[in-house]
């Protein structure tokens, strides 16, 4: 499979994150890249197509300062990773901040996402992997391409950060290949979690399906987001399709969502398929609930194969780092060969 990965994604390098009341070490750690390269054949670098394509998903202030959140953090006086700890509710007045705390809760919504030096490098070689990927499939140099990408981006939004997320890999990506008039796109996330920002991003835009199969937010992060009755609405209702799942669940009830979300996605039409693929479902996971097994993975990309749609594939979560080479490795011969 065409593989897109820049070095530069392993510069974002977060000591530690806030996980149930306590300090653990970063999960979503550069030592992922390492599994995941050492179990496929040589990636290609991906094309710089400069901030165009990521500004046309996310809003230039919330760009400018991702990029210099960790400068205005050390002008502080701070060592380390920038996170923040409090959080305005959404939807209140719009205040300009000048404090870098005030700052990282009005564009973050979590202590799970700190910033490093290398943040902001990292999330943009990301995003140019997903383009790169796109771009490939866009000129039929291949009917489907993964973007290696780190950080993964589906829980962030146009204007925040959060979950490990900076910037929206698939939503660009998605972005991108409407713009080539390859739409209608469906985003098929068969991450662990809900990919709350992509599906914020396109809540109200029916020219996306974007389909998810999910830890139920009644139990696991996001918690506010992912719920079944969340459809979309305006111009997008009926375009939002969650199936959240509970803890515990195997290939049986699993396997059951995917088909109903592949009927969905043909029904819709799609012409272009964008997977959101995490593999925080493995069975041992230490952050997540979901019990599939590698042949499992493998399973999941058969079964998106058989849609027979040009397809790109953004890497999002999976932190079992022992086991997620293998666990890519399936899912993409199941998706190349079926
Ligand atoms: N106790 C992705 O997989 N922490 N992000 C959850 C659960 C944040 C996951 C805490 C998990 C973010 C891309
Ligand atoms: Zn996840």
């Amino acid at each position: 499979m065409l593989t897109f990965y820049s070095e530069h994604q392993q510069a974002h390098a977060p000591l530690r994150e806030l996980n149930n009341g306590e300090w653990m070490d970063f999960a979503e750690s550069p030592a992922r890249l390492g599994s995941i390269l050492a179990a496929l054949p040589a990636p290609s670098p991906p094309r710089d197509h400069g901030l165009e394509p990521i500004l046309a998903v996310h809003a230039g202030d919330y760009v400018r300062f991702l990029r210099g959140a960790h400068d205005e953090w050390l002008a502080q006086g701070r060592e380390d990773d920038a996170i923040g700890y409090a959080f305005p509710v959404r939807g209140r007045r719009p205040l300009k901040h000048n404090r870098i705390d005030a700052r990282l809760g009005q564009y973050g919504f979590d202590a799970a996402s700190p910033i490093s030096a290398g943040t902001w490098t990292s999330a943009y070689w990301a995003a140019q992997s997903a383009l790169s990927a796109m771009g490939a499939v866009i000129a039929g140099e291949a009917r489907c391409a993964f973007a290696l990408c780190r950080p993964p981006g589906h829980h962030c939004g146009r204007d925040y950060f959060g979950g490990y997320c900076y910037l929206n890999n698939a939503v660009i990506a998605a972005r991108a290949a409407l713009d080539a008039g390859r739409g209608p796109v469906a985003i098929l996330d068969v991450d662990y979690h809900h990919g709350n920002g992509t599906q914020d991003i396109f809540y109200e835009d029916g020219s996306v399906l974007f389909a998810s199969i999910h830890a139920d937010p009644k139990s696991d992060y996001p918690y506010f987001w992912g719920h079944a009755d969340e459809t979309g609405e305006g111009e997008g209702a009926g375009t939002t399709f969650n199936q959240p799942l509970p803890r515990g669940t195997t290939w049986p009830a699993y396997s059951a969502a995917l088909d109903k979300a592949l009927e969905r996605i043909a029904r819709f039409g799609a012409r272009t398929l964008i997977v959101s693929y995490g593999a925080d479902t493995f069975e041992s996971d230490p952050i997540s609930e979901f019990k599939l097994t590698t042949p499992d993975m493998h399973r999941i990309g058969a079964a998106i194969h058989s849609l027979d749609l040009p397809t790109v594939t953004v890497m999002e979560g999976g932190y079992r780092i022992d086991a997620l080479g293998r666990n890519v490795e399936a899912y993409l011969a199941g998706l190349e060969t079926g």
